[in-house]
């Protein structure tokens, strides 16, 4: 007989992790099967992937290359697995993401479908209480935030939407059975890396593509093609070496940045070193010289090479100028990859539009009216992008002691220590969070960092029996100051539409997020942080001191 009073579930843990994506299931297996606690994922999804399991737009591809687009900690695992691309394409990121799953047996501890909508430091209790959308409550020792940096989409507010007689969509939120652009008037707004991806593909399917540019792009060809079958075989045998590549890069990439400066050779080698780099395609375009995102002049030149390779590939010279027509330094923004934008652009079925000098007005029932003309639309395409960093965190309604929203704490922009922790938030740890490199590197390298980080941390408190573990606001001034300098010796604040900022969402506070001293630099001052008993950071026990 079924037994119809099933014990309740256990509402307790010593850690709740919100997420399910590349940190959510690192941490979860790290803190589970390394020391043995009792854990609890939360994930909003009905499976696991995060960014990727929503992110299912046309075109959705890793920047990243495949080989090095998956975790290193594990021989096994990673012997276990072959990618077929050079970069791996969403539905392939979704099968590997579930055979990690599948592989140490995750599944068991995280809840599906399950969305976080508050998260409070109990005071008195000094744990952990986290409330679903459901109502329910969870409590915790320790929090941990595995949410990603690109997981709130940023819909623009522009009047009419609701009254829109088509269909519209965010590619940040895509539904899961697609959507079928055959014979439609498709209009597509944000030349991002999304909309750059997904242009060629909308393309080929609809009956007439409008792409919307606001601020136009610098985009590299990915040069994207089948993996070789002896390239197969020599990630398979050099899992070592991937590993150190990857750990031994400012940007987590497996290719380093060149110690030579763009003016160290002939304008001849110059242009013989870009025109080697188009080819070969992809991010490292940028590692050509050292000087590239440090010196404006240096940058000019890359910057002038690309808006050539525009004019030499789109036909219409009106189309080509409004492309290449760009106001901000090469890579200061995110560099977007390709495979076939540019040349999008000479197909009969696409037309640029320019809503820099005439803006979106609104969205009407039968399409987009700028300041110039209306289009008719059956289908919308929001490339808009992400409220990124810190609105996925801020989504979470994370109260701290005394009740103390994080919203509050980081009403001028985000301030924490390390990117991992925020004073007032005891035992909270922000994977990724603002403050770390995380999406100016390859993020699964600073993934498997901060993991290892945070469960060293709280390997190193059990061993001592200490049980709480929070920064201060003299730690996290320092730590704002060295993101800010490190930021600002270089010219990635000069893109000034940059979600670099938080400048796409408006009312954002304008702050540049992400730590831009690299990888092997943020990975050196961790360890000494730790090695120096995890200075900055106070550590203490709930049991009386003996
Ligand atoms: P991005 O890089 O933030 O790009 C968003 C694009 O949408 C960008 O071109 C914006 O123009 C444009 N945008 C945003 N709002 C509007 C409005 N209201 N009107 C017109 N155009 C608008 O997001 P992506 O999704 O492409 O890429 C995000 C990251 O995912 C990417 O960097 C990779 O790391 C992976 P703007 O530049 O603000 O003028």
């Amino acid at each position: 007989m079924p037994d119809v009073n099933p014990a309740p579930e256990p509402r307790t843990f010593d850690a709740i992790i919100i997420g399910a994506g590349f940190s959510g299931l690192y941490q979860l297996l790290s803190l589970r099967d390394r020391l043995g606690m009792k854990v609890q994922v939360l994930e909003a999804g009905d499976g696991v992937g995060g960014t990727w399991y929503w992110n299912r737009y046309p075109g959705a591809r890793c920047d990243s290359e495949s080989h090095i687009y998956n975790y290193t900690f594990s021989k096994e695992l990673f012997e276990g697995w072959e990618w077929s691309e050079r970069y791996p394409e969403q539905p392939e990121i979704m099968r590997y993401m579930n055979y990690v799953a599948d592989h140490f047996d995750l599944r068991r501890d995280i809840r599906f479908g399950t969305r976080v909508v508050g998260a409070r430091y109990d005071d008195a209790a000094e744990r952990w209480s986290v409330t679903t959308e459901a109502g329910e409550t969870l409590t915790a020792q320790f929090l941990i935030t595995a949410v990603g940096c690109l997981s709130t989409a940023n819909v623009p507010d522009i009047p009419g939407l609701g009254d829109f007689a088509g269909q519209w969509y965010h590619s940040g939120e895509w539904p899961h059975e697609g959507v079928d652009f055959t014979g439609k008037r498709v209009g597509l707004v944000g030349t991002g890396s999304t909309g750059i991806q997904a242009t060629p593909v909308i393309a080929e399917a609809a009956a007439h593509l409008t792409v919307f540019q606001r601020t136009a792009n610098y985009s590299v060809p990915a040069q994207n093609a089948p993996l070789t079958p002896e390239f197969k075989q020599w990630v398979r045998q050099n899992h070592a070496e991937v590993r150190r590549a990857t750990r031994s890069t400012t940007n987590g990439q497996a290719f380093a940045i060149e110690d030579r400066s763009v003016f160290d050779v002939t304008p001849e080698e110059r242009l013989a070193i870009y025109e080697a780099a188009w080819a070969k395609g992809g991010l490292q375009f940028r590692a050509t010289f050292r000087d590239l995102l440090l010196d404006k002049a240096a940058n000019d030149t890359a910057a002038e090479f690309l808006k050539n390779k525009i004019r030499e590939i789109v036909k219409d010279p009106a189309t080509a100028d409004l492309l290449a027509d760009i106001d901000h330094p090469y890579a200061a923004k995110r560099p977007p990859i390709d495979s076939g934008y540019f040349a999008s652009f000479n197909r009969d079925n696409v037309t640029l539009v320019d809503v820099r000098a005439a803006p979106i007005e609104r969205i009407t029932p039968a399409g987009i009216r700028t300041g110039a003309a209306e289009y008719p639309l059956d289908i919308i395409v929001f490339a808009t992008g992400f409220d990124a960093l810190t609105g996925p965190l801020l989504k979470l309604n994370i109260q701290g002691r005394g009740g103390q929203p994080l919203a509050r704490a980081w009403e001028a922009g985000p301030r924490n220590y390390l990117g991992l922790q925020v004073a007032g938030f005891p035992n909270l740890f922000t994977i990724t969070g603002p403050g770390s490199p995380s999406v100016l590197t390859n993020m699964p390298v600073a993934i498997e960092q901060h993991v290892d980080w945070i469960t060293d941390c709280i390997a190193h408190m059990r061993a001592r029996g200490l049980t709480h573990i929070e920064t201060s606001e003299a730690a996290m001034d320092g730590w704002v100051a060295r993101v800010n300098a490190a930021a600002n010796a270089t010219l990635l604040p000069q893109a000034h539409h940059s979600w670099y900022l938080g400048a796409n969402v408006p009312g954002k506070p304008r702050v540049f997020m992400p730590y831009a001293g690299g990888m092997i630099r943020y990975r050196a001052i961790c360890e000494e942080v730790a090695a120096k008993g995890y200075e900055g950071f106070t550590l203490r026990s709930l049991a009386p001191a003996v």
